[in-house]
C-alpha cells in the first residue's frame, strides 16, 4: 500500500522517552514537519532517557514488535526508508532487517545511528556485547550516523579526545566502518581544531572523504544527536545527498543549541525553530 501522492513513508524505530527531547519525541515532530508521513515503532517506552536522570523505567517492547509488522504486513504496507535509532534490546536488530527486507519500495534506505556511547562512554544499560552486536546491525546500514565514540567501538580503535587526532585517525574510522559493509557512512563530531566541529561523509564504493565544518558553540546538550540523525533522515528522503542531507541537519543541531537556554538541561529546544527545518 503506498503512501498518499508522492509524500514518503518513513518508519523509525527508537525509544520513546516520556520526557526527555530525544528518540521518537525528537524524529516524529521533525519527520513530520519535513513534509514526511513518519510511522513509529516504539523500543521502549522510559519515563525519561537514561542520560542525567537517576530512576528511570524502562518497558521493553521487544514482544509487541513482530505482531505490529505481521499485522503491516498483511495490509502490504511499505516505507521510502527506515529510520532506527535507540534500541536497548539487540533482539530487534533482526526485527529492523525484517523490515529492510521485505518493508521497503525501491531505492529506500536503512538508515542507522547506533546511538549507545558518547564522549568516550557507553550510556547505562550497554555493554561491549551489546557493541558486538550493534556492530553486526549496523553493518547492514545503507547509512551509518555514528559519532567517534560509537565509531571507535564498533571497530575495536581507540577513542580519541577532540583536538587530539588528525584526519589520518577520523579517515580510519571510516574506513574501518564502511569494510564492514556499511554503503554510506557519516561520522559526526569532527574536531580538528578549536571553534570548529563537523561531520565526515564516505561512500564505500567512492572512498573519498567530504566534509562539512560549522560553529562549535561553547554549550552542548542532549539529543543532539537525534535531531541531527532526524534531519538527515528527512533530508535524504526528500533526495539531497548524504553531504548535503549531513550538512542541513549540522546547522539545524546548530540552532537548535542556540535556542536552548543554559538553565534547560535535559536536551535542546528544537521545538522553537523547527519551522525553520526546511529553509536550511
Ligand atoms: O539521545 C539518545 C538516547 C535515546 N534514548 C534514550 C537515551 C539516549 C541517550 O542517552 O538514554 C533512552
Amino acid at each position: 500500500m503506498k503512501s498518499a501522492a508522492d509524500q514518503k513513508r518513513i518508519v523509525s524505530l527508537q525509544d520513546i522517552s516520556c520526557l526527555g527531547q530525544c528518540s521518537l519525541t525528537v524524529a516524529l515532530p521533525i519527520l513530520s514537519a519535513m513534509g514526511h508521513e513518519t510511522v513509529i515503532l516504539p523500543s521502549a517506552v522510559l519515563s525519561t532517557h537514561t542520560g542525567n536522570w537517576k530512576g528511570f523505567t524502562f518497558r521493553d517492547l521487544t514482544d509487541d514488535i513482530p505482531p505490529i509488522l505481521d499485522h503491516w504486513e498483511s495490509y502490504g504496507i511499505k516505507f521510502d526508508g527506515i529510520y532506527t535509532g535507540y534500541i536497548g534490546n539487540p533482539a530487534q536488530f533482526d526485527m529492523a532487517l525484517r523490515v529492510k527486507k521485505s518493508f521497503l519500495n525501491d531505492g529506500a534506505a536503512l538508515i542507522i545511528d547506533p546511538a549507545m556511547a558518547d564522549y568516550g562512554k557507553l550510556y547505562t544499560g550497554f555493554d561491549q556485547a551489546f557493541v558486538k552486536k550493534m556492530a553486526v546491525y549496523a553493518s547492514n546500514a545503507d547509512y551509518l550516523l555514528p559519532n567517534i565514540t560509537e565509531a571507535a567501538f564498533m571497530v575495536g580503535m581507540d577513542y580519541r579526545e577532540r583536538l587530539s587526532y588528525d584526519s589520518g585517525y577520523i579517515e580510519a574510522l571510516v574506513n574501518a566502518l564502511l569494510d564492514t559493509g556499511a554503503k554510506n557512512v557519516v561520522l559526526t563530531g569532527v574536531e580538528y581544531k578549536e571553534g570548529e566541529i563537523g561531520v565526515c561523509v564516505c561512500n564505500r564504493d567512492e572512498r573519498k572523504m567530504k566534509y562539512y565544518f560549522g560553529e562549535k558553540l561553547p554549550t552542548s546538550v542532549h539529543g543532539t544527536g537525534d535531531i541531527f540523525a532526524s534531519v538527515f533522515t528527512g533530508a535524504l528522503i526528500k533526495g539531497f545527498d548524504a553531504l548535503e542531507a549531513a550538512s542541513k541537519a549540522a546547522k539545524f543541531v546548530c540552532m537548535s543549541i542556540e535556542n536552548t537556554p543554559s538553565t534547560h538541561v535535559y536536551g535542546a529546544n528544537f521545538e522553537g525553530i523547527l519551522s525553520k527545518v526546511n529553509d536550511l
